[in-house]
């Protein structure tokens, strides 16, 4: 059994632990626990926060109850906080994490069993900011992955992935359900911009935007046969993860989200992060910070009907590339 192997039906093997254990309850969240491992992380973690701007990651854990059956060894909800993970198995099977590899570390996933739920905060209110792509605003990362073919993505394409349900708040009391994305599942998460080998034992060169969504209009389907290579160009330098816009939900913004899984569901969904989606600049279609003759161009070309992974040239929002977007960009030049 080579490495890759090994690596990637530990993978697996994570992403699809159903294991019995004992009911866990609600945790103190550990800022406010001494005696928590992690206590004095946290602590130096907030003064650092102090000093400087917010990061787009969640800052807190504010419960958390790992239900019936969660994975056995990946029960610390903290591993939720701050950024997602780009590269898994430190001391055990060293690799980036990619669409076909995804995180397995006892201290970078959290498993929540039937019955449980994982309650997070973000100290920056995640905002409806009308310029964020695609409308999403928030990203919820787990240890899903694409079915491996060979090559690339199987054919038809497969998803090993455990959905949970994703609630969003304002307040911490009043929760709304998000209806059309789940967590642990598409899309799974990609570390790096720049890896032509999907079972990577090093690190790539160009991390990808953990604050920039996919497409959310792309299924499973339509990765069908992709190679790798292709998936990198279709996630167009996001890092993935489940796509949530809280202006369908009638909100302008919020703090809090809890992941859940329901009793029966048979699955346990892993956490491994949650981002705040920064704005793009509006004319920027091939996000490069900059709005020029290129973006100009790819606009013209992706002229009409918005399609499923057609460049980001639709900066409101409406299904549509026309002159209203022309205009944006004409108006946001240089
Ligand atoms: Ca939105
Ligand atoms: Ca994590
Ligand atoms: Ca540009
Ligand atoms: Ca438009």
């Amino acid at each position: 059994m080579t490495l890759r192997t090994l690596n990637r039906l530990a993978a697996v093997f994570c992403a699809a632990l159903i294991t019995p254990t004992v009911f866990s309850g609600p945790v103190t969240p550990a800022s406010l626990n001494p005696d928590h491992p992690d206590y004095r992380m946290l602590l130096a973690r907030s003064i650092l926060k102090k000093a400087g701007p917010d990061d787009p990651y969640a800052d807190q854990v504010i419960s958390y109850n790992s239900g019936t059956n969660a994975a056995p060894g990946f029960l610390d909800p903290l591993t939720t906080l701050g950024i997602p993970e780009r590269f898994t198995g430190e001391g055990i099977f060293p690799s980036a994490v990619t669409v076909f590899n995804s995180p397995f570390g006892t201290d970078e996933i959290v498993s929540i069993g039937e019955g449980g739920s994982l309650t997070i905060q973000f100290n920056t209110p995640v905002t409806d900011d009308p310029d964020n792509l695609f409308g999403i605003d928030l990203l919820v990362f787990g240890n899903a992955l694409f079915a491996f073919g060979g090559s690339g993505v199987g054919n038809p394409a497969g998803l090993f992935s455990e959905p949970g349900i994703i609630e969003v708040s304002v307040d911490g009391t009043t929760w709304f359900t998000v209806a059309d994305a789940l967590a642990d599942d598409l899309f799974p998460t990609e570390g790096y911009r720049d890896l032509t080998d999907p079972f990577a034992t090093t690190p790539g060169s160009v991390e990808s935007n953990f604050t920039q969504p996919v497409d959310p209009a792309l299924s499973l389907a339509d990765f069908s046969g992709l190679t790798y290579a292709q998936v990198l160009e279709i996630y167009n330098g996001s890092g993935g993860g489940a796509g949530v816009d809280i202006g369908a939900l009638g909100l302008s913004e919020i703090s809090f989200v809890r992941i859940s899984n329901p009793v029966g569901s048979g699955i346990t969904p892993e956490i491994d992060g949650f981002a705040d989606v920064a704005p793009r600049i509006p004319g920027d279609v091939d996000l490069d910070g900059q709005v020029n003759v290129t973006d100009l161009l790819k606009l013209l070309g992706a002229w009409g009907a918005r399609a499923p992974g057609d460049p980001p040239a639709d900066f409101n929002n409406d299904g549509l590339v026309n002159v209203t977007d022309l205009l944006t960009l004409l108006g946001n030049w240089g």
